[in-house]
């Protein structure tokens, strides 16, 4: 599923994020940025020990924030490598936090000149964060973000399993009842 946001598109599909060949791709990580479970894992064994070591001389990522390395072997040319909040910890700052992460990605992105992004439903594993309440957080944030940022013209989620792409899904049309391209 697609819709146009202004010049931009934004797409849902099914599938794994290390395949993708967006400009970046972007990682569910947590703050050491030593990798990890889940996404983490997926993208660190695709990318190859040089993502490691490039994440080493950084050495942290604060909830809510973004930094990027290079992507090595993956097709995509950059990681952009998040921090979501765990849900059961984070209270009445897990919104906030979620919404933070996209953004943050999304300003890194820009400052990078990086014109497609492709993420994954952060938080939204290990982390425990509801489907039915990030899905529909992290449409909206993005759909803001590229209404005022066309220079990014692709974001494509890449959810994992059916459900995920299905909260996506309806997330989406409520946001856009008539806008499928
Ligand atoms: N492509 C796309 N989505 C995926 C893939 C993949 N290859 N693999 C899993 N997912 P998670 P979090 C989905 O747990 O909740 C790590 O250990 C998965 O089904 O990867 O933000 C980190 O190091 C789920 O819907 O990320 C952190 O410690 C979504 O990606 C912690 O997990 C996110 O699940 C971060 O937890």
């Amino acid at each position: 599923m697609k819709v146009k946001i202004g010049s931009s598109t934004l797409e849902l599909v099914q599938g794994d994020i290390t395949q993708q060949d967006t400009e970046a791709i972007v990682n569910a990580a947590n703050r050491t940025l030593l990798g990890g479970g889940g996404v983490d894992g997926a993208i660190h064994r695709a990318a190859g020990p040089d993502l490691l070591a490039e994440c080493r001389t950084i050495g942290s990522c604060d909830t809510g924030d973004a930094v990027i390395t290079k992507g090595y072997r993956l097709k995509a040319r950059y990681v952009i490598h998040t921090v979501g909040p765990i849900y059961h910890r984070s209270g009445l700052r897990a919104e906030r936090l979620l919404k933070s992460a996209y953004q943050r990605s999304l300003e890194v992105a820009l400052a990078n000149g990086i014109r497609s992004v492709a993420f994954p439903s952060i938080s939204t594993g290990a982390y425990g964060y509801p489907l039915s309440k990030a899905a529909p957080l992290a449409i909206r944030t993005v759909a803001n973000f590229l209404e005022e940022h066309p220079e990014i013209e692709l974001v494509r989620f890449v959810l994992f399993g059916p459900k995920a792409l299905r909260a996506f899904e309806e997330a989406l049309e409520r946001l856009y009842p008539s806008e499928k391209v």
